[in-house]
């Protein structure tokens, strides 16, 4: 009977693991599906209809090369509701010799995996999921007994080994890292070009109908849904990146500007995260735009340390500290979630943008997510949980293993700095620096305590304030601490006044 080759919605890469030595003649292929993956956080349906659109699509690679896939579509009246139930009805109609599985890229999923050989009494392997640059175990072996893991270090490391960007044993250029040229704000009148995008297919809009229909009760809209759901069209849009965006990736990298959703970035997240791409492909390739004097060094080596360097570092402490990781709040942090996150409806502009076109796209860029509504749920003291749940829901590209060190760790600091030597904190006057939201707003960012004062601006000093024992024994912010310490009495009492006030409205669902 062969072996069922078990294939998850994010595991759409022709080379997966569990593909490997695949026996076309004998072997099935198990895809499915499930309400339980599509529902377990209420997801974006832009994130929902992409999943389903790009497995269909696989599915049909597949059978294109002679391989038997039995496909579990959501509406089919067997359908159980979730992996292990579509397991199990596989099991008992084709009685396979094994299972066959690649780990997944949450730990909930991967503790349900190990139950699936007890529950059907068939063997079940979970092979390693290849796909990544680091594996697990030599995530290990790197950070060893190390007490601090930081990820400049492992990126040296992984340029080394993967003999990316360099020149004999130096990095090319003579720096690792160009960071310090890469924060440039966008000149009023530069248009970042147009991405190139893809519109729906026949089948695509077959699943757009389908979720339409049945997660009608999600956040977020359907209408702009244009992602590539094929390998061959993610292709496409990445070589639109490297051609068009890559050259000012660098410069503009933390820029943000109204209307602007895409910038110079490369959206490749979403396609790279369903397996549709190799990660060191588009390491090389990028590397070689810089080579053939397309690019220039600090856009090509930026683009190229978030994929080699953030990317594989944040999957390494994901796994390294599941499954407390999702527990831990070392900020101690307990105010809900506001409703306005997922509805867009707040006067501060910033967050007006971002979360507004996270509901049109399913998308925001790094410096959106980290330093406008990351930061402000940092400053505010945001319950964890509560926001971990919000950005695995709202981003097409959110699994939780790239999802929750990026949020509890690197934007909330939740976890005491296993991401970052220090909070991403910052006040409105980055934002005012990085972007032209400002301009627009109902708020004054020059202003810190009066009514129409940026809330940014007391939300800011009254964390400092309010962990100022923490940081001061943190010598990358010993600086505000101080700062904070040497302000005169009544200026700090306006503060904390107005944080007092803006956290009340929050507390109660008040607009701000
Ligand atoms: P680009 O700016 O073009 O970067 C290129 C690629 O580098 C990305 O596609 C991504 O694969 C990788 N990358 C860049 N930064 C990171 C990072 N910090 N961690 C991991 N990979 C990175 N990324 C996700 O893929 N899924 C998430 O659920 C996710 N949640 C996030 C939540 C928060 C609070 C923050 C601050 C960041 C999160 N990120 C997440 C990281 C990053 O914001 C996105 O990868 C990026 O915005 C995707 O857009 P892009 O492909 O245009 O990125
Ligand atoms: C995200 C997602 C969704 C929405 N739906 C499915 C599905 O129906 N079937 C499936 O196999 N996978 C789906 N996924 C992706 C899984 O949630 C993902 O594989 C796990 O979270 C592990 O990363
Ligand atoms: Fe955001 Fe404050 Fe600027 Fe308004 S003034 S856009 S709230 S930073």
């Amino acid at each position: 009977p062969g072996h069922l080759r078990v294939i998850l919605g994010d595991q759409l890469s022709p080379a997966i693991a569990a593909l490997a030595g695949l026996d076309p003649g004998a072997d099935t292929v198990l895809m499915a599906e499930v309400m339980g993956e599509c529902t377990y956080v209420p997801h974006h349906p832009q994130k929902i209809a992409l999943v389903l659109a790009a497995m269909r699509h696989f599915a049909r690679a597949l059978r294109a090369r002679g391989v038997a896939v039995r496909y579990v579509a959501l509406d089919d009246p067997a359908n159980t509701g979730t992996l292990a139930g579509e397991v199990a009805r596989a099991c008992a109609a084709l009685k396979p010799d094994a299972i066959i599985a690649t780990e997944p890229g949450e730990y909930r999923v991967l503790e349900a995996m190990r139950g699936w050989a007890e529950q059907t009494g068939i063997p079940c392997e979970i092979r390693d999921d290849t796909r990544f640059l680091c594996s697990r175990a030599d995530f290990a072996a790197w950070a060893g007994s190390k007490k601090q893991l930081r990820m400049e270090f492992f990126y040296r490391e992984m340029r080394r080994r993967h003999r990316i960007l360099m020149e004999g044993d130096d990095p090319v250029g003579g720096k690792w890292n160009y960071d310090p040229e890469n924060r440039k704000s966008l000149p009023a009148g530069l248009a970042p070009p147009e991405a190139k995008r893809f519109p729906p297919t026949a089948e695509t809009r077959e699943v757009l109908a389908l979720v339409a229909a049945r997660f009608a009760d999600h956040y977020g809209s359907l209408d702009a849904f244009d992602w590539p759901v094929t390998a061959r069209d993610a292709e496409a849009g990445f070589a639109d990146f490297l051609a068009r965006r890559l050259p000012g990736f660098g410069d503009w990298q933390d820029a943000m500007a109204a209307d602007r959703d895409f910038m110079f970035h490369s959206l490749v997240s979403v396609p790279l995260n369903l397996g549709l791409l190799d990660p060191l492909d588009l390491c090389r390739r990028a590397e070689a735009e810089y080579e053939a004097g397309r690019a220039p060094l600090n856009a090509v080596e930026g683009f190229i340390r978030q994929i080699l360097g953030w990317r594989e570092f944040i999957r390494g402490i994901y796994w390294r500290h599941m499954p407390g990781y999702a527990t831990l709040n070392a900020l101690g942090a307990d105010l809900p979630l506001p409703d306005f996150y997922w509805t867009g409806a707040t006067d501060m502009r910033c967050m007006a943008q971002a979360i507004g076109q996270t509901l049109r796209r399913a998308y925001a860029h790094h410096i959106q997510r980290l330093m406008v509504t990351g930061n402000f749920a940092l400053l505010a003291g945001i319950a964890p949980d509560a926001v971990d749940r919000w950005y695995l829901a709202v981003y097409a590209d959110a699994y939780e293993w790239v999802e929750m060190p990026n949020t509890r760790g690197m934007a909330l600091h939740a976890d005491g700095g296993f991401v970052g030597s220090k909070p991403y904190a910052a006040s409105g006057a980055y934002i005012a620096r990085m972007s032209d939201y400002c301009a627009g707003c109902h708020y004054d960012v020059k202003d810190a305590a009066g009514p129409r004062a940026c809330p940014f601006n007391a939300l800011y000093w009254d964390f400092i304030a309010r962990h100022a024992d923490r940081f001061a024994a943190n010598p990358r912010m010993a600086m505000p601490v101080r700062t904070w310490h040497k302000m005169a009495e009544p200026k700090r009492r306006a503060l904390r006044d107005r944080a007092a006030e803006l956290r009340r409205r929050l507390q109660h669902g008040d607009r701000i």
